[in-house]
């Protein structure tokens, strides 16, 4: 039997639960509950896809490539603009949603990531548009290298910012002429049913982008191991990349992955101090649950103590709260699950001999923000991502020593450093393993710049002209001159 209630209401905002498969909705013969991260409350009955929905929405994406990847660039570039429209114009219905969903802060919602959301659309739509073919010469030969859709493409996105990740994924791919199946992530899979409606608004043809939900266990496989599909991009945990990239090798299908991070923020005694406690105290945004947070600070020994003196009176000013009311500044942890995985990755840090500066604690759904002390290099807590708010510090005394240390994890995601001398700014960030440097500054992200990491932090890079490179088959077209012949 059928479930009926594939449908949640959340905030006033109705929200279609059932799967998006070739323009229509699709219920499962199963759901899964969605609960929401403030109160425990239930959001919904979400459509809980198996192979068979995997099937058929690649089925559609399939059927629908032929015609999307041979609409001129300037019409999926005005589709784009318009999906953007549509962003904009349902911003609160969706800020409030995904902050239901979430738990992140409605107030980052409504002014930096909604609006970012939109931005992706519009950002390669621009650039689809400025996307140059190469031609060159050989003894008279032309070669034409062209940007052709490379076809089918399967998106599987976490949970930490639902709709920012998945439309830096579904904005170049549908830009490049690819068709879409976005697998949101079970915890929060409330936004992207939303997408599907705006983008079937701004008129994008039915099939070119589909949406199934599901557990990643129950429908992963499917997606990721089908021959029609000829990407996959993923965003979430190296243990889920690795089975993918064991599925996908049936059919060798090109794969971006944006995983974890662990990475370092240094701290130098000439740097600017305030400047340093305020971006090490941004680490707690979002409940840390950013794969760029650096949550391993490092701090040059002589300013120490000075900084943790400046670090605690500012994160203990932080107001820890219901996302919704615009004064808080740190909301709840996604899921009771993720809560016991953070609480073990402290409690066995302190057991290991770490010393808790501030936190260290749960309260209900909210992981206090956290500061560990007196904790090894090779310690569990700072080599592995927890994925919650919680920092260590660890000093060191050379130039040498830092570096070491920030270089001195799996990961390589991003690094931040703060210091007053552009020279030694030089100097170390040129020996950084990182995707990302940030030299006294966050989170600043021009979409433009390759973004992704190295090491256990992923494969490839998305942005600019990378993602093009990624969702495209570059094609080399060599004609001879006029009356050549071969002999
Ligand atoms: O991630 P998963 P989880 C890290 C973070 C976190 C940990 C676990 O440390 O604590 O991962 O989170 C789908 N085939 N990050 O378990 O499993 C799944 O349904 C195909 C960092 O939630 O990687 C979801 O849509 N898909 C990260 C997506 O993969 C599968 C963000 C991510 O879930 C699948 C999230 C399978 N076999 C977690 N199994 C970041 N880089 O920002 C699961 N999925």
């Amino acid at each position: 039997m059928i479930r009926e209630s594939q449908a949640a209401v959340i905030a006033g905002v109705a929200v279609d639960t059932r799967h998006w498969i070739g323009g229509e909705r699709v219920a499962s013969t199963e759901t899964f509950t969605d609960t929401s991260p403030i109160d425990g409350s239930v959001l919904g009955e979400i459509a809980r896809g198996t192979a068979m929905e995997a099937a058929a929405a690649v089925a559609a994406a399939k059927a629908a490539f032929p015609g999307w990847a041979a609409t001129s660039r300037a019409e999926r570039a005005r589709i784009l603009h318009a999906i953007a429209d549509g962003v904009e114009k349902r911003l609160e219905d969706l800020a409030i949603v995904e902050t239901c969903d979430s738990g992140a802060l409605l107030r980052s919602h409504r002014r930096g990531v909604m609006p970012r959301v939109a931005h992706n659309f519009r950002f390669f739509a621009d650039w689809l548009l400025r996307l140059e073919h190469e031609d060159f010469e050989t003894r008279g030969h032309t070669n034409h290298v062209s940007w052709d859709p490379a076809g089918p493409s399967v998106l599987i996105t976490p949970w930490n910012a639902p709709l920012m990740l998945a439309t830096w994924k579904v904005a170049p791919a549908l830009a490049a002429g690819n068709t879409v199946v976005l697998k949101p992530a079970e915890w929060s899979p409330l936004t992207a049913s939303l997408l599907a409606d705006i983008a079937a608004e701004a008129g994008l043809p039915a099939g070119v982008l589909n949406v199934v939900q599901g557990y990643g266990a129950e429908i992963g496989d499917a997606l990721t191991s089908h021959p029609d599909v000829r990407r996959i991009s993923f965003t979430g945990s190296v243990p889920t990349a690795q089975r993918i990239a064991e599925s996908a090798a049936a059919n060798l299908t090109p794969l971006s992955l944006e995983l974890g991070g662990k990475s370092p923020l240094l701290v130098f005694a000439d740097a600017d101090l305030d400047l340093a406690v305020d971006l090490a105290v941004e680490q707690y945004d979002n409940a840390g649950q950013v794969c760029l947070a650096a949550t391993r600070i490092l701090v040059e020994e002589s300013v120490a103590e000075e900084f943790t003196r400046r670090f605690v009176s500012k994160a203990s000013a932080l107001k820890q709260g219901d996302p919704r009311d615009e004064a808080t500044d740190i909301g709840p942890t996604i899921h009771s699950r993720q809560l016991e995985k953070i609480d073990g990755f402290v409690q066995r840090a302190l057991a290991a001999g770490a010393r808790t500066v501030i936190g260290g604690h749960r309260d209900g759904q909210y992981y206090a923000p956290t500061l560990l002390t007196g904790v090894a290099q090779d310690s569990e807590i700072v080599q592995e991502e927890v994925f919650g708010p919680v920092l260590t510090l660890q000093t060191f005394t050379t130039e040498d020593e830092a570096v070491r240390l920030a270089n001195g994890t799996r990961f390589g995601l991003a690094a931040t450093v703060a210091t007053g001398d552009p020279e030694r700014a030089e100097r170390v960030t040129s020996q950084l393993v990182a995707g990302t440097v940030w030299v006294n500054c966050f989170f600043v992200r021009d979409l433009q710049a390759p973004f992704g990491g190295s090491r256990l932090s992923g494969v490839g890079r998305e942005g600019g002209t990378w993602s093009f490179d990624f969702y495209c088959d570059l094609k080399n077209t060599v004609t001879a001159p006029k009356g050549w012949t071969n002999h």
